[in-house]
């Protein structure tokens, strides 16, 4: 079982993931994505989702036309792992792809 951050770890995410934001109440990391249009967000979408499947770590999300809502946290631990740090990573990569930081 992947274990939880420690204090240190998450003092560092700020600096990692500047566009995420910790939901304290689920201990999770949240961010929205608004691409140029719905097309460009579900291609996001469909590289995150092979991404996930590959690392075995999936996000809770949602799509209204052009904006994904994405929210992570490790069920299995209960609150933020690695994985949640490591797939923000991803998504944030993969949407630079299409244009948005
Ligand atoms: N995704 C997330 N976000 N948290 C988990 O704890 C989790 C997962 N566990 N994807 C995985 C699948 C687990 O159920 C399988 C059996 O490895």
């Amino acid at each position: 079982m992947t274990s939880k951050l420690n204090s240190a770890e998450r003092a560092a995410l700020a600096g990692d993931l500047p566009s995420w934001r910790h939901e304290p109440g689920r201990d999770a990391l949240v961010r929205t994505f608004v691409f140029a249009d719905f097309v460009q967000a579900f291609g996001f979408m469909s590289q995150a989702a092979l991404v996930a499947e590959r690392m075995d770590h999936h996000p809770e999300w949602s799509n209204v036309y052009k904006t994904v809502q994405v929210l992570l946290t490790t069920h299995d631990a209960s609150g933020l792992t690695r994985k949640d740090v490591d797939l923000a990573l991803a998504m944030d990569r993969i949407a630079r792809g299409f244009g948005v930081t």
